[in-house]
């Protein structure tokens, strides 16, 4: 399998943490986006969205991480990313979307371009829009894990399920942002833990191989 990738993409850290997980090998191919790989005509050759990452298995490529991450889920079923029970997997990806529907997409580089370049405005302005995005959706989110999560390790229940593939790549990008998240107790203490496992500790933007410091 190859995952098109770039060290800093959110959406690819999702992947990657999953794949881990799945213990699934890889090939990384990496596709910087402050070089615009990903909007070069290879690249959309073979994923039209633009976008990273991409996964490619057998000659054909997958798009969008939620996407790539069920497909891995389907194919290779241990550890199982969804709880049995429907209601339950419904809590589950209630978390998850939320994340990749309400938060990441307002945050995505091309918005705060937009923001910096075209609306012409500066940075303090583009990083008081993140805070703001990244905070509104944390704020139920706090609470669905408040009542969802066994011992504050995970989103739900006691094991990892698909809402924490994707809050640990979002808690970064807050961080990243210097957001305040004093407010969200309960999603700093399921991160901090699940970053200590050795899937999520490989996936972390820091130690990928196009990492820059
Ligand atoms: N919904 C997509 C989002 C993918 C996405 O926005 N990827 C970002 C990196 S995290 C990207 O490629 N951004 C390039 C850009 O904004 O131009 C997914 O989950 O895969």
């Amino acid at each position: 399998m190859k995952l098109y990738t770039f060290f800093r993409s959110s959406a690819a850290y999702r992947v990657r943490i999953a794949l881990n997980l799945k213990r699934i090998d890889y090939e990384p191919v990496t596709k910087a986006l402050g070089r615009n790989e990903h909007r070069a005509a290879d690249y959309l050759a073979l994923n039209p969205q633009g976008l990273i990452p991409a996964l490619e298995h057998d000659a054909t490529v997958l798009s969008q991480s939620l996407a790539i991450i069920e497909y891995l889920d389907e194919e290779y079923p241990a550890p199982a990313f969804l709880p049995s029970r429907p209601r339950d997997r419904a809590q589950v990806r209630s978390m998850a979307l939320a994340i990749a529907c309400d938060i990441h997409p307002l945050n995505n580089l091309r918005v705060l371009n937009y923001l910096r370049e075209t609306l012409q405005q500066d940075e303090a302005s583009v990083t008081t829009w993140y805070r703001h995005w990244v905070s509104a959706g944390f704020e139920g989110l706090e609470r669905q894990a408040q009542a969802h999560s066994s011992r504050q390790r995970h989103c739900f229940g006691d094991a990892v399920t698909l809402a924490d593939i994707l809050l640990v790549p979002q808690m970064f990008n807050a961080r990243r942002f210097a957001t305040d998240l004093s407010r969200f107790p309960t999603l700093v203490a399921i991160s901090a833990h699940l970053e200590t496992l050795p899937e999520f500790a490989a996936a972390r933007p820091e130690v990928q191989p196009d990492t820059v410091v």
